[in-house]
């Protein structure tokens, strides 16, 4: 059952050092049957996904969050926290991205939850993939919760500033969060700036990603992981063309 630990952000930089794009499939707790998992998960690893983030803004307990990880524990993919607060750190997971919202105006986002959280994360075990979470235009969910000041979509130019403090603190994964269910993703030009800002973070992005088209636009534009949600529920099969179209790449 360890056996992702302490391996997982090799893994993903292995992947994107030998010019692989990664899919990562989203779970959220507070939107999925834990009964249908199992099944769904098959599908998504058959269609090529790479890893499970299993997190949620809102209404998630550590217990939901172990039950998700259980179901998914019959593909065997690296299973990464994305959570919310700190009530959505689980020990059954591989590894959390350990993240701070650099565009909250809370201080409790920036540095806050992390203290609370630092503790637990050591005691469980659990891998670390310290990570810049920059939410963008939408927000969702995790801006309102978050109490982001969303990057307008036309300044790629602030995003980029902020992916260049985040390198610059040593963050290692960059995360452009339009928001879950966002209207319009985070745009490709956006992508594009941030990319050619920063030197060896991995960028993920995420937000209202729903056809294969504008996944694969992202990715062209510099994307390393593209993150999937609301799809996997509303549509297996957009969800698998998605995941084919970020690992045929494009770059
Ligand atoms: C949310 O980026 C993710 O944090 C996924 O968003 O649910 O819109 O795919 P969607």
């Amino acid at each position: 059952m360890r056996l992702w630990r302490g391996r997982v952000a090799k893994y993903i930089e292995d992947k994107v050092g030998s010019g692989e794009t990664l899919h990562f499939s989203l779970v959220d707790p507070a939107k999925t049957d834990v009964k249908e998992l199992p099944r769904i998960a098959e599908q998504l690893v058959e269609a090529g996904t790479d890893a499970f983030l299993v997190g949620g803004s809102l209404a998630v307990s550590e217990s939901d969050i172990d039950e998700v990880i259980e179901a998914l524990r019959t593909a065997s993919l690296p299973i990464i926290l994305f959570p919310g607060n700190i009530n959505g750190i689980s020990r059954k997971a591989d590894a959390i991205l350990f993240m701070s919202l650099l565009n909250s105006d809370d201080i409790y986002y920036v540095t806050g939850a992390q203290v609370s959280a630092a503790p637990i994360i050591k005691r469980y075990g659990l891998e670390v993939l310290p990570t810049a979470y920059i939410i963008v235009g939408y927000g969702g969910a995790a801006g309102f919760m978050g109490r982001a000041r969303p990057i307008p979509y036309d300044k790629p130019e602030i995003a980029a500033a902020y992916a260049m403090a985040a390198e610059m603190m040593g963050m290692r994964f960059i995360y452009l969060e339009a928001g879950s269910g966002a209207p319009k993703p985070v745009p490709t030009d956006m992508v594009s700036y941030v990319r050619q800002s920063i030197d060896s973070s991995i960028v993920i992005v995420g937000g209202g990603i729903r056809s294969p088209e504008v996944a694969q636009g992202i990715v062209r534009a510099g994307a390393d992981v593209i993150v999937t949600g609301n799809i996997i529920e509303d549509s297996i099969e957009q969800a698998k063309r998605i995941i084919r179209a970020v690992k045929k790449g494009g770059r």
